[in-house]
């Protein structure tokens, strides 16, 4: 039996050995140290480490001595950029991040364990403590754009935005990815209204290190589109 379906069968369990991380990155040098320290930290250095990387300045040199596997990729955008991070990984269960220290990795055990009582996705809300290190037009966007999704599906969701969440691979590879600024949500939208096993998880929430990479208009339109054509797709499908 493989460790996957052994897992799932309850008798053995996923470990951090199972554990793909995996992050776009986008000149980062001011956090990615610090994030990459806090995974070593939490998971003794066990998980496998997959950054994506459209960096000019020492992002990606800084992961290698961390001893991440760097994939060079031209920038294209956070969901160009996180697909193939996901579909990178090569461990059974697969953790997204954002590089720039704003996800508390010490949250990871729990994500697992998450894992490991069935779930198969696990959705980091950033909403539920309250955000009040996010920008307040970001977090009234993030709110909107739950409602939005959580109308459309009939479900009610919090967070649709979050960058933080673990998926069993399988999740992620059965599934095709289509958006770019929207694809986190869009990887929470299409496992749901597929029927697969979702929770959110409450996380603290910090500022960010270095600069954003996303402009707040431009981006939320684009977000709110996909949030409308994915829900639209799925329920056509
Ligand atoms: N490789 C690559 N990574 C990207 C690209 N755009 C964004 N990223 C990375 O994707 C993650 C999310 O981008 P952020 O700038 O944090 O976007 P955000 O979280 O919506 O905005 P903040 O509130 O500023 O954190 C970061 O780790 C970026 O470095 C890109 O075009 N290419
Ligand atoms: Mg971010």
């Amino acid at each position: 039996m493989s460790l996957e379906s052994a897992a799932e069968d309850g008798e053995d369990e996923y470990t951090f050995d199972d554990l793909s991380v995996v992050m776009g990155t986008y000149n980062e040098e001011a956090a990615i140290g610090t994030v990459l320290s806090d995974i070593e930290r939490v998971t003794d250095g066990r998980a496998e480490v997959v950054c994506v990387d459209g960096s000019s300045d020492r992002t990606p040199d800084i992961a290698r001595e961390h001893g991440a596997r760097v994939i060079e990729q031209e920038p294209q955008g956070y969901g160009v950029a996180v697909r193939e991070a996901v579909l990178a990984a090569e461990r059974p269960v697969v953790v997204t991040t954002d590089c720039d220290d704003t996800y508390p990795m010490e949250a990871l055990p729990r994500f697992l364990e998450r894992i490991n009582e069935g779930y198969d996705v696990v959705s980091g809300d950033r909403l539920y403590h309250g955000a009040s290190a996010m920008p307040a037009f970001n977090r009234l966007g993030n709110h909107a754009f739950a409602l939005l999704a959580s109308a459309l599906m009939g479900r009610r969701v919090h967070d649709t935005t979050t960058g933080m969440r673990a998926y069993r691979r399988d999740v992620v590879r059965r599934i095709r990815w289509t958006e770019n600024t929207g694809l986190s949500a869009e990887l929470l939208v299409r496992p749901l209204m597929r029927d697969y096993r979702v929770r959110e998880e409450p996380i603290d929430y910090r500022e960010r290190a270095g600069e954003t990479k996303l402009d707040p208009l431009a981006g939320g339109a684009a977000i709110a589109g996909s949030i409308l054509r994915v829900c639209l797709e799925e329920r056509l499908r």
